[in-house]
């Protein structure tokens, strides 16, 4: 009776809301980067200039595309259309449309293990979301054991360009014959009691010692030019609303950074002597316009830990594997310190980049915002957060703090720290 024809009426309102959602839905369309949101902001592909969109309209993009045919031709069940026989909900027939513009001979690059799996999936959808959507570029995976079908799977439909998936060479993942075994472990041991972190690890000294000398040498990428180094569970907060690997070529850049600060000295008791071994056998490998005051507070005497955290970086391959940075992690690698101490690939790749590297061949991208647990790089400026839709908070942001050398950076290439950094100090 009365509860009855409540109901009744309920059901219908229910129906009729549903309908104008549905309807709101096909109706509306998701914006692109060929109409941003903002206003004011000038995109490099807001101009449709020399639209050479299709000069890699991939493979890729179709195969991820959902079937053509939106319409419940088959007899499945499909409760959303069939509630609204009127209304068919539009099925974007791509992802995203690839953004105008040539690419460049450019790979994503990602060392993990199977069981990285999610981590790394969390990382890719980033990644896609906030930028390769619209452009597709390579990914290359790297392991020390033979990536599982799982781990491809999933991986391979995250991408929006091709997938590489690649198992390193024994040689590069292994003890070289001239380091001290008994040595090495008693290092390790003497790390674990001290608790310095990883200290005890295996594992973790290959991975450092495979990050600083050898991932631009695997076959898989030698292919390529440029790479961006991609870790698990690493988060993008704005849209990179232009090529960054454009951006490295157009300008000449060999490496970048979002991140800086102080390495552990624990790790790296003897990192410096090497370094400046290294210094006296190659003077021909030092640049003349190079960093050193960004590694040195006293003009190469002592180091003071500063280092670009290498789990985010653009840079060049081809500078990787020249002499110059070839003899230097050679010298490194021979002193034995990725073993008998706990080097990182980040202050081996940042010591050689400030030294083997033109200052301004060294570029901090402060658009790209980006966390790697504990520390978040969210860009300085609110017009240019809300330009890239930023969903960081600012003051998470490290780059001025206490511990953080990106001041350094800044100073030493006489570059204005933007607008608002003050306020974050
Ligand atoms: N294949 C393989 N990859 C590894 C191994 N250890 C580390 N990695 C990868 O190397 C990169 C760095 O390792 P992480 O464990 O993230 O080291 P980290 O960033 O210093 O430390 P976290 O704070 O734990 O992230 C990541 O991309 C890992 O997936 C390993 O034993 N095998
Ligand atoms: C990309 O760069 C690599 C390394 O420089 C080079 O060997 C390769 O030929 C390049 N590929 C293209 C298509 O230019
Ligand atoms: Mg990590």
């Amino acid at each position: 009776m009365a509860t009855g024809s409540t109901r009744y009426l309920r059901y219908i309102l229910f129906a009729v809301f549903g309908i104008a959602i549905l309807y709101f839905i096909s109706t509306s369309s998701l914006p692109s980067y060929a109409q941003p949101l903002t206003s004011g902001g000038k995109f490099s592909w807001d101009s449709p200039s020399d639209d050479s969109s299709s000069s890699k309209p991939k493979e890729a993009s179709d195969a991820v595309s959902p079937p053509k045919q939106s319409s419940p031709a088959s007899g499945e069940t499909r409760p959303l259309q069939s509630m609204t026989p009127n209304i068919t909900p539009a099925v974007p027939s791509e992802l995203s449309p690839p953004a105008p513009g040539e690419r460049v001979n450019a790979t994503f690059v990602t060392l993990a293990r199977n069981s990285d799996l999610w981590e790394i999936a969390r990382s890719i959808r980033q990644v896609e979301d906030r930028f390769n959507r619209n452009y597709n570029y390579d990914w290359v995976f790297l392991n020390d054991k033979p990536f599982d079908d799982q781990f491809k799977k999933i991986t391979s439909s995250l991408v929006s360009g091709k997938t590489h998936y690649g198992e390193i060479p024994t040689e590069h993942w292994s003890f070289p014959p001239w380091i001290d075994q008994k040595k090495a472990e008693a290092v390790r041991e003497d790390m674990r009691r001290r608790r310095i972190i990883y200290g005890d690890s295996i594992s973790y000294r290959h991975m450092c010692r495979f990050e600083s000398g050898f991932f631009f040498r695997h076959p898989l990428m030698q292919q390529f030019e440029y790479y961006w180094r991609v870790e698990p569970s690493v988060e993008l907060f704005c849209d990179v609303h232009y090529d960054p690997f454009r951006f490295m070529k157009d300008n000449k850049k060999k490496y970048s950074f979002v991140l800086s600060l102080y390495e552990y000295v624990e790790t790296i008791p003897t990192l410096w002597d090497s370094v400046k071994k290294f210094i006296k056998a190659h003077p021909e490998h030092i640049s003349p316009d190079n960093s050193m005051s960004f590694l040195s507070d006293d003009g190469g005497e002592t180091y003071n830990k500063c280092h670009f955290w290498s789990n985010f970086e653009i840079g060049n391959l081809d500078w990787l594997r020249s002499q110059a940075y070839q003899d230097f992690f050679e010298s490194l690698d021979k002193d034995g310190g990725f073993f008998y101490e706990r080097w990182g690939d980040a202050p081996v790749h940042s010591i050689a980049a400030a030294l083997l590297l033109r200052k301004e061949e060294i570029h901090f991208f402060n658009d790209i915002a980006y966390y790697h647990v504990p520390f978040t790089h969210c860009p300085t400026g609110e017009d240019l957060r809300l330009k890239l839709r930023c969903h960081c908070n600012p003051q998470d942001n490290f780059d001025w703090k206490g511990y953080s050398c990106t001041s350094r950076y800044f100073d030493l290439n006489k570059i204005a720290k933007p607008e608002g950094w003050m306020d974050q100090v």
